[in-house]
């Protein structure tokens, strides 16, 4: 059977055909993966309102890609309060914030309780609103930095409010690759075995991949087809996110970046593989919004959320740092012949603007 058929047939590609699907042509290959995302959820397309908050950049990990973290290209240190931390928690909320979406570098200096402080606050204060804190890598850090184990930490951020955790630090999981980028940071099979944990303890998790810069098609399928496996036996990922790298003020020298077109075959073979993962994010930060409307045709269903302030792609070139006014996000989602779906931190559907 051609590879064609076997998409249509909703039958599962190994690795080589995965790679396979980038030879077809973008238009194909889009339409392949619209018809998954129309069956699940027809021109439906979905955001939050959303706070981010980056409550420090102080790092102890030094990650080539990033421009974020404090170091000779960005001298600028910043730790906020926990009181800093909830007055713009409080603040969002009053605006109609539902999430505050909450990572920070690997700050050595504040100790367990500075991260989890903070997310106990906004839980007293907040008792409604989603936070949607702490990714893998930032478990990781916390575990190898104070002596704990993962379960000590996932136990801390469920007992200090967390409810979901973001879908960062995944990078790319081929070690090589990963080991150039960002060694010291969580390795590959314990970024996958956080986010196991976590969903063993009946919570939900988003997983991102970081492409464009010096992987390759092989590598981004591998990461692909890897969160496949995990969700086979957990379940627990909403959204997958693939994000595009930016490319300014960090240390990662890249020739080559990508066209608009493989960007979107990325978004589609996504799709097309992640047959478990409800959601695929095209994250608007990271692709420009012009092409997130464009990804909605080519398999993404959820486009994030307005964000308010956003700190990580913005200082690496995005033109992120304000978010988006809600009115511009919906009028923006209709003019491109989709419903904008507001939806909860777990999808449930608050309000359908038809
Ligand atoms: O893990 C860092 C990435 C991530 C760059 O779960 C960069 O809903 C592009 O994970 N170019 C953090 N990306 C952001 C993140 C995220 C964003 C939106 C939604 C969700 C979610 C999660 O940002 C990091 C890293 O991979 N990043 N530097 C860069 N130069």
């Amino acid at each position: 059977m051609n590879l064609v058929d076997k998409v249509k047939n909703r039958e599962r590609l190994t690795q080589k055909e995965a790679e396979a699907l980038y030879e077809l042509d973008l238009l194909t290959l889009g339409e392949l993966a619209n018809e998954i995302r129309e069956e699940k959820f027809g021109k439906k397309s979905y955001f939050n309102i959303n706070r981010h908050i980056n409550p420090t950049n102080v790092c102890a990990d030094i990650c080539k890609f990033c421009a974020y973290s404090a170091s000779r290209k960005n001298p600028n240190q910043y730790t906020m309060s926990h009181q800093e931390i909830l007055e713009i928690a409080i603040s969002a909320y009053s605006r109609g914030a539902k999430e505050v979406h909450i990572v920070s570098a690997h700050n050595p200096n504040g100790g367990v309780d500075w991260y989890m402080g903070a997310f106990r606050k906004i839980r007293e204060a907040l008792p409604d609103i989603h936070i949607k804190a702490m990714t893998g890598a930032e478990v990781d850090f916390l575990s190898r930095q104070y002596g704990l184990t993962y379960d000590e930490v996932l136990d801390l951020m469920v007992e200090s409010g967390v409810d979901s955790m973001p879908g960062g630090g995944a990078e790319i999981f081929n070690e090589k690759i990963r080991d150039y980028l960002c060694k010291g940071k969580v390795s590959s099979k314990n970024w996958l075995e956080i986010h196991k944990k976590w969903h063993r303890r009946g919570k939900q998790s988003n997983a991102t991949m970081l492409f464009g810069h010096i992987e390759s098609r092989t590598d981004r399928i591998d990461h692909i087809l890897r969160l496949r496996d995990l969700q086979d036996i957990t379940g627990g990922f909403n959204a997958f996110i693939p994000l595009v790298y930016q490319r300014e003020n960090n240390f990662l020298k890249v020739k080559n970046f990508l066209s608009a077109q493989e960007i979107l075959k990325t978004y589609s073979i996504s799709r097309i593989l992640l047959d478990n993962i409800p959601h695929i994010k095209a994250y608007w930060a990271t692709t420009t919004i012009n092409l997130a409307l464009i990804a909605q045709e080519f398999g993404a269903d959820d486009l994030d959320g307005t964000i308010e302030k956003e700190s990580i792609q913005s200082s690496a070139g995005a033109n992120s740092a304000n978010g988006m006014s809600l009115n511009d996000f919906i009028s923006l989602i209709k003019n491109s012949g989709f419903i904008p779906v507001e939806r909860d931190s777990l999808y449930k559907e608050l309000k359908i603007y038809e």
